[in-house]
């Protein structure tokens, strides 16, 4: 039998038994490599009679691209299958749902990330300022006297005798008023501290202050924009209430009520059968806090105001002890921001 025919015989019954991509470089490099069974073929050729070395020559070549064309097809074979045998291997099953805990957002963030989107939607920026705070900023420029309470070390935890952890974000406000020329329109949310700890206070808490400067501001600014703000975190209904107050940093001053979110106003236990809860502070800035901040008091006013998240929070998702919000409990973090 002519020797071409009988070597694709037997490459056919070997490349039938290849199984895997290297068992055919194998075969490959048996049949057409450089000492491979093709090319000593080839080599026979000078042995043969001259008449027929062209044809034998031809034969050669013709075996050679036909194992060629066959070692291609096997290898996409191969190929495709070692292919679907990984896709099978790495199948992941994403039926399974039992290691997955889904997070939720905690109540303070749920509602200190609401509060910034409407005075954001208002035109207020949102800055915030350093937990570590001096004397200067956190008393002295807002107008707390030396012998206010506030400073007392039994409400306030001091680092030395100039630096302690503020007890308002106002600090922060007063930095800015140093800075920018009005009109300012400013909200500072973040930590504050204080030497206080029961059921509703807590030594670190959470607080948002606001601030707007300009000239022509009145008590009416004020009023309309905590309307606004109550409309939008509470009920488009519930009304804003101002009684007199006092505070160093404002003049005159207002502690602000709003009708009860549970009751809407008809008198309920947690408003106990008032009808309005108080949720801030507030009033216009103490001229001479602009002052102290280097803006003159003769030409621009303005109005403040500060909430505890806390407290907000309490209100609007009906919680009764501050300390829930810090033990960090799955169960009661999750009920929330739905
Ligand atoms: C409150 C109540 C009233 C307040 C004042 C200032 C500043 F910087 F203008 F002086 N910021 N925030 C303020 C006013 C805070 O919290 C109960």
């Amino acid at each position: 039998m002519d020797q071409t025919v009988e070597l694709l015989m037997v490459f056919k019954q070997e490349l039938e038994q290849c199984g895997s991509l290297q068992q055919l470089q194998d075969l490959r490099v048996k049949y057409l490599g450089k000492v491979g069974e093709v090319t000593n073929l080839l080599k026979g050729i000078k042995d043969l009679p001259a008449d027929v070395r062209p044809v034998f020559g031809a034969k050669i070549n013709s075996l050679r691209s036909e194992l060629e064309t066959l070692l291609a097809d096997k290898s996409s074979t191969l190929k495709a299958k070692e292919m679907q045998l990984r896709l099978q291997n790495e199948q992941t099953d994403i039926s399974l749902n039992s290691v997955a805990d889904w997070g939720a957002l905690h109540p303070i963030t749920l509602i200190e990330n609401k509060i910034c989107e409407i005075m954001v939607s208002m035109g207020f920026e949102v800055l915030s300022g350093p937990e570590i705070e001096t004397d200067y900023y956190n008393f002295k420029a807002l107008n707390i006297p030396e012998d206010h309470p506030a400073r007392d070390m039994q409400d306030t935890f001091y680092i030395t005798d100039n630096i302690l952890l503020r007890t308002q974000t106002s600090a922060m406000q007063a930095r800015l008023m140093e800075k920018k020329k009005p009109p300012i329109k400013m909200i500072c949310p973040g930590k504050v501290f204080r030497s206080d700890n029961d059921a509703s206070h807590s030594p670190v808490f959470h607080q948002i202050e606001g601030l707007v400067v300009d000239k022509h501001i009145t008590l009416c600014d004020l009023k309309g924009t905590l309307e606004y703000i109550a409309s939008q975190l509470f009920d488009s209904k519930t009304k804003v209430r101002f009684r007199p107050s006092f505070f160093p940093f404002t003049e005159p001053s207002v502690e602000v009520d709003l009708t009860c979110s549970n009751c809407g106003g008809k008198g309920c236990s947690l408003c106990k059968g008032t009808g309005w809860i108080e949720v801030l502070g507030a009033g216009m800035v103490n001229p001479f806090v602009l002052d102290n901040c280097g803006i003159d008091s003769a030409k621009y006013n303005g109005f403040a105001f500060g909430m505890g998240v806390e407290r907000l929070a309490m209100i609007k998702y009906g919680i009764p002890d501050i300390r829930l919000f810090y033990e960090n409990d799955q169960r009661f973090i999750k009920q929330f921001g739905k």
